[in-house]
């Protein structure tokens, strides 16, 4: 059994991960690559249960740490439940953000060490990496615009725009520094050439 692939879609809020999630994975069915579309932090009961608490807005003052811990015991649960196994069985595993947003949000903007949590995702997640991430990258105040028209906003999203500018600049930093994995697409296009960008890399990656 020829293992699956791994994609992750990153990006601060409102850079359209949810959007373009589905149109990733329909995109690798229709092209013959049986597909998991997944997304963290979540993707398990438990994990769902965990990122309940992690966007709770009643919650505000998280301690930093706390917070970083509570995100890889959901993604504990997660590779253990849903991506190992899928990948093992020869799906093709989609996530909705995962290790790259924990060295984005709480190391960039959190200001963690990112070297505690490389260590860190060295022991929950072993070998396990992603083969491709696409960052979907926009300003700041061009992507957060685009989530105000939603509800009262979670935990993170009530966060100040300095906040997501250290985000986004851990994200491009990290992208520069391995350009073999990452692709990067320009979010402020329209969503049709957003989407016709991920129509020509899915095509590329299931050749
Ligand atoms: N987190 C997560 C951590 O801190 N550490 C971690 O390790 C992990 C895994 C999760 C939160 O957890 C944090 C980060 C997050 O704060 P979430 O809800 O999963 O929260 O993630 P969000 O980024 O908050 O999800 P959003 O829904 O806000 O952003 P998306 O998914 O990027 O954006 P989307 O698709 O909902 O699009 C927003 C709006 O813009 C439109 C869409 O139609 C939608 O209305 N849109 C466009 N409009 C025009 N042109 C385009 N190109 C468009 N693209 C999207």
């Amino acid at each position: 059994m020829t293992r699956g692939r791994f994609i992750t879609l990153e990006g601060i809020e409102g850079v359209g991960k949810t959007t373009h999630g589905p149109f990733v994975a329909e995109h690798l069915k229709a092209l013959g690559r049986d597909c998991v579309l997944t997304r963290e932090p979540g993707g398990t009961a438990l994990g769902e249960a965990l990122r309940a608490v992690l966007l709770d807005p009643k919650l505000p003052g998280m301690a930093p740490l706390t917070e970083l811990l509570l995100m890889f015991a959901a993604r504990a649960e997660h590779i253990a439940r849903v991506i190992e196994p899928a990948l093992a069985a020869g799906q093709w595993v989609v996530c909705d953000r995962f290790t790259d947003a924990t060295f984005a949000y709480q190391g960039g903007g959190r200001g963690l060490d990112a070297q505690a949590i490389a260590t860190l995702e060295q022991f929950v997640q072993g070998a396990l990496r992603p083969d491709v991430t696409v960052l979907f990258d926009a300003p700041v105040e061009l992507a957060l615009e685009r989530t105000r028209h939603r509800g009262a906003a979670d935990r993170f999203e009530q966060e100040r725009h300095d906040f997501f500018r250290r985000v986004r600049d851990c994200y491009l930093a990290r992208a520069a520094a391995e350009p073999a994995r990452f692709r990067t697409v320009d979010a402020a296009m329209p969503l049709e050439q957003v989407q016709a960008t991920l129509a020509a890399l899915v095509g590329e990656l299931a050749a």
